[in-house]
Formats: C-alpha cells, sequence, structure tokens
C-alpha cells in the first residue's frame, strides 16, 4: 500500500488548490494511476483501520442491484446516510431544525454538529421503521445498483451488465468489450450522487482476472481506501466464479483530492509505516456471485494501525 501513500504525498507537493461543489476546498491533481497486484495479498490501507464489514454491505448493496439505503442501515453502515438524509430535509416533511448546508457547517460546528446527529437518528429510525417513509426518502435515485442490474433500455427493457459480463467472461475471456459503467447520462441529474467510480473494464490473460477502474473523483482520505477494497473485493469475487486466479487491480483517477480539513490527519498517516497486507477468505460454498452474503466474507491476518476520524464532504 505504499503506493497509496505515494499519492497522497503526490497530491500534497503538487496538487493545486480548488474549489468544489461542497464548498470545503481541496488541493487536487488530474489524471493518476495505480496498480495493486493482488496475489500480493488484499489491498486494504494498513496505515489506519478501515471498516472492511462496510466495504462488503456496500458492494453487496450493489451487486442485489438495490439503490434504497434501508438494507445498508439495517446492517449498521451509515456511509450513504447523508444523501439521503440531504433529500429528506430538503423537502416539505421535514420540520425540524434548519440544515441547510449541514455537511459543511457540521464539519466547523461541534454543537451544531450534534443538533444533525440527533436527526439523522431520527431519520434512520424512520428509514427502518416506516416502509412508507423508506419508499420516499430511502431511495437514492438510479445509482450504481441501478446502472449496473438494470441499466434502462431502449424497448423498456433493461440491461444486467453485470450478468452479462460474467457470462462473457466466462464463453469469451479474450473479449475487449468486458465494461459496466455506471455513468448513465440520461439518469445523471436524477442522482442523489453522480458516480464517482464511474466506468470498469475487466481483462482475462494468463488465466488470472483483473480490473480497470475509471474514477472521475477520488476523496483520497476518505473514500479511495474503501475504493480499493471494493473493487479488489469485486475482481476476487467475480474471479472464483469463472474459475480465474486474479490479477491487477487497476485504479485510474480522475480528479485526485485531499480536502484541505483532511490535511492534519493525512500527515499523521505519512509518518506511519505500512504494515503486511491481509488475505481475503470467501465461503466456498456459494457458486454464484448474487448468493453472496455478508458473513460469507471475511478478512485475515489483518493488523492495522489506529483509526484516523475526518469530516465526510457531503
Ligand atoms: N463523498 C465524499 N465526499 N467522499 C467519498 O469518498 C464518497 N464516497 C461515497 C459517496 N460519496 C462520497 C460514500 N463512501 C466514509 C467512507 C466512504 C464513503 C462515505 C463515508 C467514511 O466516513 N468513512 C470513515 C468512517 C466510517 C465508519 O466507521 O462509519 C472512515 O474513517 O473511513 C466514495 O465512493
Amino acid at each position: 500500500m505504499e503506493q497509496y501513500l505515494t499519492l497522497c504525498r503526490h497530491i500534497m507537493e503538487n496538487g493545486v488548490e480548488k474549489g468544489d461543489r461542497t464548498g470545503t476546498g481541496t488541493k487536487s491533481v488530474f489524471g493518476y494511476q495505480m496498480r495493486f497486484d493482488l496475489a500480493e495479498g488484499f489491498p486494504l490501507l494498513t496505515t489506519k483501520k478501515t471498516a472492511f464489514r462496510l466495504v462488503v454491505s456496500e458492494l453487496l448493496w450493489f451487486i442485489k442491484g438495490d439503490t434504497n439505503v434501508k438494507s445498508l442501515i439495517e446492517a449498521n453502515n451509515h456511509i450513504w446516510d447523508d444523501w439521503a438524509f440531504e433529500k429528506w430535509v430538503k423537502s416539505d416533511d421535514y420540520t425540524g431544525p434548519d440544515m441547510t448546508d449541514f455537511g459543511r457547517r457540521a464539519a466547523n460546528d461541534p454543537v451544531f454538529k450534534a443538533i444533525v446527529d440527533e436527526q439523522m437518528e431520527i431519520f434512520c429510525s424512520k428509514i427502518v421503521e416506516n416502509a412508507q417513509f423508506a419508499a420516499d426518502f430511502g431511495d437514492l435515485g438510479p445509482v450504481y445498483g441501478r446502472q449496473w442490474r438494470s441499466w434502462p433500455a431502449k424497448n423498456g427493457e433493461t440491461i444486467d451488465q453485470l450478468q452479462k459480463v460474467i457470462e462473457q467472461l466466462k464463453t469469451n475471456p479474450d473479449s475487449r468489450r468486458h465494461i459496466i459503467t455506471a455513468w448513465n447520462p440520461a439518469e445523471v441529474d436524477d442522482m442523489a450522487l453522480p458516480p464517482c467510480h464511474a466506468f470498469m473494464q475487466f481483462y482475462v490473460a494468463n488465466g488470472k482476472l483483473s480490473c480497470q477502474l475509471y474514477q472521475r473523483s477520488a476523496d483520497v482520505f476518505l473514500g479511495v481506501p474503501f475504493n480499493i477494497a471494493s473493487y479488489a473485493l469485486l475482481t476476487h469475487l467475480i474471479a472464483k466464479e469463472c474459475d480465474l486466479e486474479v490479477g491487477e487491480f487497476v485504479h485510474t483517477l480522475g480528479d485526485a483530492h485531499l480536502y484541505a480539513n483532511h490535511m492534519e490527519q493525512v500527515e499523521t498517516q505519512l509518518a506511519r509505516t505500512p504494515r503486511s497486507l491481509p488475505t481475503l477468505s470467501l465461503s466456498n460454498e456459494k457458486e454464484s456471485i448474487f448468493d453472496y452474503e455478508i458473513e460469507d466474507i471475511s478478512i485475515e491476518g489483518y493488523d492495522p494501525l489506529p483509526g484516523i476520524k475526518a469530516p465526510i464532504a457531503v
């Protein structure tokens, strides 16, 4: 994972200061690539404890084609809450304290953060307890799960990109068309957040499956460690189903940025020395990628340095 630290250092040294949608401010570079040999170990960050169970529940949520945060919240995964919460607090249904710009204000003001946390707790309970509320406010729109599994086609039918790629990998591994795209221009405006990890391609050579991801926007401190682990896991799951070994995960970044309020945390991390990588353990009973549950996937030998807290930009 030395490569990840090199990326952080590269942005610190060469990044330009750039404004962004969230108003937080970033240091940013454009165009960067990392390569992880998945045979060398599972690329889960060791210089900061990274919650693998959140990576697993989020990926299975994508794979199942789900776009509603309800099942994530039930799995005690809260990484997508902010975007659903935002829909609720902007709606007429919401009658609590003013939540304008809640992400940025909470990051700068602990008293306001406590008020947001309280409203967020109310939001999460309502999502879990009230099916109508979950239908109205839990859905993030046609995000990853929808595009991967049921991209709307012309004739009213839908395209299961993930299923198709797996079929093609089995029957026509040399193909140069093993592509899944989450970037659907016709639907981007209806999404709570347009896809950051937008376009992937798979490649088979010497009996090994590799995956390359194009990520248009990369929150290098908070998001990227999750994104690397997520696509590494996806590659393992597909390789297993297709009877292939794992090759490389190639991670190509567009706007790669460090948020202004993550700088101290990045310095802490850069002062640390990476440890040996863990290994992935998959239940052997599952024939298909669509059959996995959270408990079928675990990580062994993970001995990271302590976690480092940082506010997420919304
Ligand atoms: N928005 C931003 N600004 N950055 C992102 O990385 C990002 N995502 C997803 C959607 N929008 C994004 C959400 N992914 C965390 C990690 C990944 C996320 C969202 C949040 C996070 O806060 N992680 C903390 C602790 C998590 C916990 O333990 O609950 C961490 O320390 O890692 C990128 O696809």
